[in-house]
């Protein structure tokens, strides 16, 4: 295949943000966008100077604490310096503390959950190799189930209306909205920077678009929540700016006007739904005392009494889709949002009629509102676990500080394994993860880190062992996304920098010094996985009758189209058709207002139907302003931070926090000062931006700007780059589904006139280059 991108055209390639060309010389890279993208997404810009930036890693590095004194418990994670190591010697070290773990402790002493995004490519899929690897040539691990982003609703929605992916995926359509809808009301909004990201590809950003069409054509917006441009302009979104944690209230204010003023569908919530009576007593305040009525939930939302009832009248009056963020639930108690929303529905009696009912999370991620393929994709099959205890994602910390202690989940009481080993390939926990301190704590723990990584992230300089990987640029893949109409022949546009190496091929070294390559590669190099995972898109192809090229064809094209499945509402649809025959698959059947299976677990933090329940943390004197810390425009998470657009985006070298003029102003703060934002976890630094994009009393400080600690051996250093993961909270939504509550949390701010620490984060840590002699000598 092909060694280097011929200087001028360059190869197809592919990332989660869109489909381009890369040609590289030798010393410049040029990325230019698909040519039927009709909206390619800015963050294509990050490229080119990201391939040879002095982040990113060149050799495989240990820590020198780790080899002097061995495995172990430390605190000088991230902060020790490296040793460099040739290949062969880093991968026998390796080799030997896996089979030390294994025969010590068991392999339910490894963490490989390795959450993270990685590449779009579908073979080179760090995560896929990583459980691949642990589970063919290991003997499993412990896994990690659900996501950072759904973590709430992925539970909670088979019990209430069907799976995730069928309730955000295959139900109303942007072709839908364009055609039938009268009334959006999306809470959280449907920011377009989202839109344009799909994990593994989208060829096609073609929501602004839509969005502009259904306007015009007639379709009224309503955004709730705290920052305006959370709907495109296109969108003239009449705005409700709602308190940050507070839409449960206003929903189900919603819900008791439809209610008061018999607006609410009685034969769809007889014939559809279980568990209405219970929750319209709970509106009526039977339980509590207290009506969910116009004037309470306006006195918890800030949104008027008169707004909400006209708002209620307006969805009732006309066909009306109820759209919820991924963002609502990624707070304390985040089921509620996703729960209640589905019941306003419920009470409009739309669910499964063309444009409306409820697309949770529809505007989050661009596969959402789109058809699906009508064929398979790739994917690299991952082996079975040996291992059965697993964590819901975000209590990674929770499990690394408290082995053996009890947690809930979904309603099953588990216990956090002892982990020694966490091996991570494709994702960045300095990222994702909340109350980064206290992370730190986390794997000071342990006995081991291994990372693999194309840059020098948080958590590569966190490990103890970091093995250089080569970047989506450096190798030959496949790109696909069930949602996205093209197959990408995703050609290698430049060599490997440094001493970098596929995963696969690590991988595929380290299974053979465990005495298991056969079973780990199948006798198959890269290309030839390439060429077998290939095959059954092909045959799908085929066997539909349609134009089926061979592998060779495919990547001499560089792309081939996939059909879709008609646009045809899925499970929602079909139930409202057919109950009887196309059941939803809940435990009644049904649309479920009420789950007995919830009420059963005996959860107070999630009760048997929506519930506004108070969060334990709201603005105070010492920390009275509302931060939203929610994806980045400039970049996807933390990936190429160090990237050109990334980097244009900043001020002084911070990531920027807006907040409304009326705030920074009582706080002297100007625009483009630099500003500390702290509450009693943490403290960051970040670069001041005035906007009337934004609701008084909230500062938006996004996700992704790479954690860069002051030294000085402060136990809470201060971020001196903007990574407000410092400041959230590490606590489970609920009981029921132990989602991260990432997205919002309390903070102070204030003008910063202090010398300005350098940013670091971007430079390769320390290399050791006396003598060492090393443990397992
Ligand atoms: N406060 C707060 N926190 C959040 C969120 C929030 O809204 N607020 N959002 C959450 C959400 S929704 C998500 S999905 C997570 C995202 O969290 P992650 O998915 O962990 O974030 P990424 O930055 O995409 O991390 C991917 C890493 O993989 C590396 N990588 C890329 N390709 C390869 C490869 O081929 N091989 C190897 N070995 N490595 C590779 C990249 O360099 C990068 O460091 O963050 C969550 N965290
Ligand atoms: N450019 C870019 N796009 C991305 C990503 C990225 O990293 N970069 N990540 C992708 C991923 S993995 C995911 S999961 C999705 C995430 O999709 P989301 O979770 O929906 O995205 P966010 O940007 O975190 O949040 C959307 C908006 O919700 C609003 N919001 C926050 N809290 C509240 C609240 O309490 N009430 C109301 N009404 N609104 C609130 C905020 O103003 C915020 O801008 O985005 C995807 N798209
Ligand atoms: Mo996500």
């Amino acid at each position: 295949m092909s060694e280097h991108s011929s200087a001028k055209g360059g190869v197809p390639h592919s990332a989660h943000w869109g489909a381009f060309s890369a040609a590289w010389d030798g010393h410049t890279l040029a990325v230019t966008p698909h040519p039927s993208d009709p909206c390619p997404s800015p963050i294509l810009d990050n490229f080119p100077q990201a391939l040879r930036h002095k982040a990113r890693i060149l050799k495989p590095m240990v820590r020198r604490g780790w080899l002097r004194d061995g495995p172990g418990p430390s605190t000088a994670r991230g902060q020790d310096d490296f040793v460099e190591m040739e290949w062969d010697a880093v991968l026998d070290l390796l080799a030997q503390e896996l089979v030390r773990i294994r025969d010590r402790h068991g392999a339910e002493a490894v963490f490989g959950g390795s959450y993270g995004w990685s590449s779009a490519g579908r073979f080179h899929h760090a995560q896929s190799q990583i459980h691949r690897f642990l589970n063919v040539a290991f003997g499993g691990y412990v896994r990690s189930v659900n996501s950072y982003s759904a973590g709430a609703s992925t539970v909670i929605l088979p019990h209430i209306l069907g799976p995730l992916e069928l309730v955000c995926r295959r139900n109303v359509t942007w072709e839908q909205i364009c055609a039938h809808t009268d009334t959006v009301l999306s809470f959280g909004g449907m920011a377009l920077k989202n839109m344009m990201v799909a994990s593994g590809g989208v060829s096609r950003h073609i929501e602004s678009e839509a969005i502009r069409a259904a306007q015009q054509r007639g379709t009224h917006f309503y955004l709730v929540g705290p920052i305006r441009d959370d709907l495109p302009v296109e969108a003239k979104a009449h705005w409700l700016a709602v308190n940050p944690g507070t839409d449960v209230a206003l929903m189900l204010g919603l819900a008791h006007s439809l209610m008061a003023h018999g607006l609410h569908d009685r034969a769809f919530l007889d014939r559809y739904c279980v568990g209405y009576p219970v929750f319209e007593a709970y509106l009526q305040g039977q339980p509590d005392g207290q009506p969910k009525d116009a004037a309470w939930a306006a006195s918890i939302t800030g949104i008027a009494a008169a707004d909400i009832v006209a708002l209620a009248r307006r969805l009732a009056g006309g066909r009306s889709l109820i759209t919820v963020a991924h963002a609502l639930q990624r707070a304390e108690h985040g089921e509620q949002p996703v729960w209640a929303a589905a019941a306003l529905a419920a009470m409009l009696g739309q669910i499964g009629l063309p444009g409306g009912g409820y697309n949770y999370a529809l505007g989050a991620l661009a596969h959402y509102g789109r058809r699906n393929n009508a064929v398979p994709i790739p994917t690299l099959p991952q082996g079975k676990n040996g291992v059965r205890p697993f964590i819901p994602v975000a209590r990674i910390v929770d499990m690394l500080l408290n082995p053996g202690a009890a947690f809930e989940y979904n309603g099953a009481s588990l216990r956090y394994p002892d982990i020694k080993l966490v091996y991570w390939a494709g994702g960045n926990p300095f990222h994702h993860h909340q109350d980064l301190n206290r992370l730190r704590d986390g794997f000071a723990r342990i006995d081991t880190l291994v990372v693999h990584e194309s840059a020098w992230t948080a958590t590569a300089r966190h490990a103890d062992i970091v093995l250089p990987a080569t970047m989506t640029l450096e190798r030959d893949d496949i790109g696909a996304a069930a949602t996205d109409p093209l197959l990408i022949a995703m050609r290698k546009a430049a060599p490997p920098i440094g001493e970098a190496r596929d995963d696969y091929a690590i991988f595929s070294d380290l299974a053979a010094r465990l005495g298991v390559a056969e079973a780990y590669t199948e006798g198959r190099s890269a290309e030839e996985w390439l060429r077998h995972l290939y095959a059954p898109t092909r045959q799908a192809l085929a066997d539909r009758g349609l134009e089926a090229p061979d592998f060779d064809e495919f990547w001499q094209r560089g792309e081939i189209p996939l059909p879709s499945e008609p646009d045809d509402g899925g499970i929602l649809r079909a139930f409202r058709e057919a109950p009887e025959t196309h059941p939803l698959p809940t435990p009644s059947g049904r649309i479920e207002l009420f789950s007995a299976t919830i009420d059963g677990f005996g959860y107070a933090d999630c009760p048997g139907h929506p519930v506004w329940l108070e969060p334990t943390e709201r603005p105070t004197p010492a920390h009275p302003l509302a931060l939203i810390a929610n994806q980045p425009a400039t970049r996807l998470h933390s990936q190429l931070d160090f990237g050109g657009y990334s980097q244009a985006q900043k001020r002084k070298g911070r990531e920027v926090a807006r907040l409304h003029p009326n705030d920074a102003a009582e706080r002297g703060i100007r625009d483009g000062d630099i500003v500390r934002l702290f509450n009693a976890r943490g403290a960051c630094l970040a670069a001041a931006e005035l906007s009337e994009q934004m609701k008084p009393g909230v500062i938006h400080l996004p996700t992704g700007a790479w954690y860069d600690p002051q030294p000085g051996g402060d136990a809470r250093p201060m971020c001196v780059h903007g990574n407000p993961n410092v400041l959230t909270r590490d606590i489970g939504t609920s009981r029921l589904a132990q989602g991260c509550c990432g997205e919002t949390t309390i903070v102070q701010c204030e003008r910063y006139d202090g010398p300005l620490p350098a940013i670091r984060a971007f430079d390769p840590p320390p290399a050791f280059s006396g003598p060492t002699r090393s443990a397992a000598e």
